[in-house]
């Protein structure tokens, strides 16, 4: 495996392959077999209407690939690919995949205090991205700062108006070597909770089980048109089941350049989509927007809901106002996905986030002492299992806190198993925001602040909100005058903060409240804010 990583154990792996989890294919068996057995049918739709078929798709993936190649990018290098819901995205994936080059899937909404770390962290070699977005964002400007800061990243490949660097590379086809199927396919972000990026080794084996296993507990079939409506480069979108799972299936894949209902909508109506995967407030605006609109959603068989606690009472409003199924899905970038089954009773759709996706997943559920609790009781989430990573990327001491001796993932969510093995997501001990679906890393977002220099001490905390779930609220000890919450957000914007991670509310106080440790107590100031 790639230096760096952590392998599974020797014992663990032979299981997972006689158990047929692994199958020792690449992640690429997914276009070329596609395209082998239907390579007419039609794999990918652009928001635009361009439609590329099965062979048209794996076509332009080879000519990509041996473009990669002939770049000079080698197999087992890095490259941190930050594009937006474009066709070009999943040619690209699967291009890297047969040169061997290994996508680090950056966030569109990403900028300069998130990328730079992310190109040095991986030692990138090259860097992707789209011109602009729809809001005007100069990506270009962005690349140059990079380019400037690391100098691993030997090459800027543009997806439209390339400027002074390169477009998308192309050669004739030539013959690449198969990739070892237990080594590192991509490495998808972790949500994280420290201040510096957490990188997640996928290998081609997990990965792929991982996209197959999900295509068939959501019943993908060669009908599926699967809607990306969340961005392509997360977990959820791309592989749980996302893109891969429908074309795992030889379904087709729509790309939707954003989640909006009035996008979504259309989109749904042209291209009849059959299943979408969305964010807690995103299907809230969807439920809300079917009162005014009025595209022809009949096609919609089944809503996934993930990536943050999707409460009972909106979840009951899903088939009722949306006409469709509910499938709660509660999954992390790290491995481990937990689904609502599409013969489950109403009750257990509407009121848990699903079971674990596999029988080889291992789930514990620990109190403070790391000890089983009873059945029934909360407790943290921990896991392991044939596509969950037994470490980060380069991260010998943080993997040491975040994984038990025996190689069980510390989630950090708080879950309560009920007799079926479905979860209840409760809270969370892990240090980060989950703002709507996005995470946000308290610890990064305190760094920003304390580098203001009227703030003295920074403490960030989630306050509870009805659309998002969580806001961000900053709590800070200021010296001399209190910035506000305008000049706080310039600040941290001039800093290239994500817009995502800027706090939506500032507290000022005297001083923090402690635990009886002598840390800040963020419990007490999580409930000051709720209060
Ligand atoms: C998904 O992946 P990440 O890596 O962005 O975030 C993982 C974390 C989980 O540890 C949990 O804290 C939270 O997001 N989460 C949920 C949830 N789904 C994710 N919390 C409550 N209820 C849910 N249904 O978010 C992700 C990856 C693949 C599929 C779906 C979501």
């Amino acid at each position: 495996m790639l230096h760096g990583c952590v392998p599974w154990p020797e014992g663990l792996a032979a299981k997972y392959r006689a158990e047929g989890y692994w199958t020792g294919q690449s992640l690429d068996v997914l276009l070329t077999e596609g395209a082998a057995a239907h390579g007419e049918r039609v794999a990918l739709v652009a928001a635009d209407g361009a439609r590329w078929t099965y062979a048209e798709l794996d076509a332009w993936a080879s000519r990509l690939a041996a473009g990669l190649v002939s770049a000079g990018l080698r197999p087992g290098e890095r490259v941190v690919v930050q594009l937006p819901n474009v066709p070009e995205f999943v040619a690209l994936f699967f291009a890297f995949l047969r040169a061997g080059v290994l996508p680090v899937l950056a966030l569109p909404a990403h900028r300069e205090s998130e990328i730079v770390p992310l190109c040095e962290l991986s030692d990138a070699a090259a860097y992707v991205v789209a011109d602009t977005d729809d809001a005007g964002y100069d990506y270009r400007e962005l690349a140059r700062t990079v380019q400037k800061a690391v100098p691993s990243v030997r090459r800027v490949f543009v997806v439209g108006e390339h400027a002074e660097f390169q477009p998308l590379p192309t050669a004739p086809p030539v013959p690449l070597p198969e990739p070892d199927p237990a080594d590192v396919a991509l490495f998808l972000l972790s949500g994280g909770t420290t201040g510096t990026p957490k990188l997640i080794p996928r290998t081609h084996q997990d990965y792929l089980y991982n996209a197959r296993a999900s295509a068939e507990v959501s019943g993908f079939s060669a009908d599926t048109r699967y809607l990306v409506a969340l961005p392509a480069a997360h977990n959820f979108a791309l592989a749980s089941p996302g893109l891969l799972g429908a074309m795992a299936a030889g379904g087709m894949v729509v790309l939707a350049p954003d989640p909006s209902a009035d996008t979504a909508f259309e989109l749904i109506e042209r291209e009849r989509v059959t299943v979408a995967a969305v964010v807690p407030p995103v299907a809230l605006l969807w439920m809300d927007a079917t009162e005014f609109m009025d595209e022809d959603l009949s096609s919609l068989q089944l809503l996934q809901v993930g990536g943050a606690k999707f409460n009972a009472e909106p979840a009951s409003r899903v088939r009722p106002t949306l006409g469709c199924d509910l499938q709660q899905v509660f999954g992390m970038a790290e491995g481990l996905l937990n689904f609502t089954r599409l013969d489950d009773p109403d009750e257990l759709k509407i009121t848990t986030q699903g079971r674990p996706l596999c029988p080889a997943d291992e789930v514990l559920v620990v109190d403070e002492e790391g000890d089983p609790v009873a059945p029934g009781e909360s407790g943290e989430l921990l896991t392991r299992g044939p596509y969950t990573l037994r470490g980060y990327y380069r991260a010998k001491q943080h993997n040491a806190r975040s994984f038990t001796p025996d190689g069980f993932y510390r989630s950090g969510d708080v879950v309560r198993a009920l007799p079926s093995g479905h979860l209840v997501v409760e809270g969370r001990i892990k240090d980060q925001i989950n703002r709507g679906g996005e995470k946000i890393p308290a610890e990064e977002l305190e760094n920003h602040l304390l580098a203001h220099p009227a703030v003295h001490d920074a403490a960030v905390v989630g306050m509870p909100d009805e659309v998002m779930g969580e806001r961000t609220c900053a709590f800070l000890v200021v010296r001399g005058e209190a910035p506000t919450l305008r000049e706080v957000t310039a600040f941290l914007r001039e800093r290239g903060v994500a817009a995502y991670k800027l706090p939506d509310r500032l507290e000022v106080l005297d001083s923090f409240p402690l635990t009886k440790v002598g840390k800040v107590s963020k419990v007490a100031l999580a409930k000051r804010i709720a209060g």
